[in-house]
């Protein structure tokens, strides 16, 4: 790490298929930082188990996750690319946090609300302490900067209020992170109801586009989606959310701004914006896609990439934790 360079901290859990909600919400917009900031980048697997997992699978969907952050660009020379539950400190300042965090403000998060409704048979305490685990996640490093899609916003809100809190009840200790939210696609919505989120949680596959899409699936699945019964291409996401979800699309996959797709596209059918964006997400994940297969095949690679990030997110880390625990009267063990 150098001195003065700010910290970039962020993760996705290895549930399931990585949509291009994620991609564009998060993954895509942390490629450029590596150059200007230190950064560090997690598959947060203790956080996807408070949702029910089946082990094989979360095992696969971890190393299929790296792969895939290495695919788009993320590169284990540049920044520390690690996996959650390799460092234990993030448990351990879990513990600690757990005590200034109140029920009543975890109770009133809106991801904990959505889930438990979701998951009616199993709120299980993780689901609630899962904030509190995510700003273990932040402040243990020190960031000072957090990308995330805008779903995510409430939590780093919370992770802010715990270090306050905890530097004014002990003395400064953490950093203050601020959340950084991509100015285009950071809700990208389902394809089938483009007033919720893409989630990769979805059970409607018509929904969704993951990263692991073939170019038949994604053109289908673009042709269903959902718009409305005005012909007008434009953007407007109270009167228009399925058009102005597929433009968002466009836009984070082109790089075109919005004014310029609403000029490219003035004038033109739904059937040729639908098969537009169809092209533009083919074409900006065929590399991804061979690049992530490649990768995931050689596990050896992937393996010697995580012994390494968690050996230097651990030396991180366990500064932040040592301090924590001398603050609040823990006493050190003796070496
Ligand atoms: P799940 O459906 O399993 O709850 P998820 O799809 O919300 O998962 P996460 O692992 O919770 O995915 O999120 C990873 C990152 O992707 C976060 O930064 C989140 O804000 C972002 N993200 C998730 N969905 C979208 C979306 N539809 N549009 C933009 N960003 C998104
Ligand atoms: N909760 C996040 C994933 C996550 C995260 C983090 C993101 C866990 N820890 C720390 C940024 C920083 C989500 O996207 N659902």
């Amino acid at each position: 790490m150098e001195q003065g360079k700010k910290v970039i901290f962020s993760g996705i859990q290895p549930t399931g298929k990585i949509t291009i909600g994620n991609y564009l919400g998060s993954l895509k917009n942390w490629i450029g930082m590596q150059e200007e900031f230190d950064c560090i980048f997690c598959v947060v697997d203790m956080h996807s188990i408070t949702v029910t997992q089946v082990p094989s699978e979360l095992r696969k969907n971890t190393f299929d996750l790296l792969a895939l952050y290495m695919a788009c660009g993320l590169s284990p020379e540049k920044s520390i690319l690690f996996v959650q539950s390799h460092v234990p400190a993030h448990a351990e300042l879990t513990w600690v946090l757990n005590t200034i965090a109140y029920v009543g403000e975890m109770n009133r998060m809106t991801q904990f609300k959505d889930k438990s409704r979701k998951h009616a048979d199993n709120i299980n305490m993780g689901l609630m302490d899962y904030p509190v685990l995510m700003a273990s996640d932040i402040l243990l490093y020190q960031a000072d900067l957090v990308p995330v899609g805008v779903d995510q916003k409430q939590h780093v809100e919370l992770a802010r209020n715990l270090a306050q809190r905890f530097n004014s009840r002990y003395s400064p200790t953490f950093v203050v992170p601020d959340c950084y939210i991509p100015p285009v696609a950071a809700k990208i919505t389902s394809l089938q109801d483009p007033t919720a989120k893409m989630s990769k949680s979805d059970p409607n596959e018509n929904a969704v586009v993951t990263m692991f899409d073939d170019k038949d699936a994604i053109t289908r699945k673009f042709k269903r989606a959902v718009t409305d019964s005005d012909t007008e291409i434009r953007f407007d996401r109270e009167k228009k959310p399925g058009v102005s979800n597929l433009l968002s699309i466009y836009c984070g996959f082109t790089g075109v701004t919005e004014k310029a797709a609403e000029e490219e596209f003035a004038g033109k059918g739904y059937g040729e914006l639908k098969a537009r964006v169809a092209e533009s997400v083919i074409a900006a994940l065929e590399p991804i896609q061979r690049e992530q297969k490649r990768l995931a095949a050689d596990k050896a690679y992937l393996e010697a990439v995580l012994k390494t990030g968690a050996e230097k997110a651990e030396r991180i880390a366990n500064r932040t934790l040592e301090k924590v625990y001398r603050k609040v009267g823990f006493i050190p063990r003796a070496r």
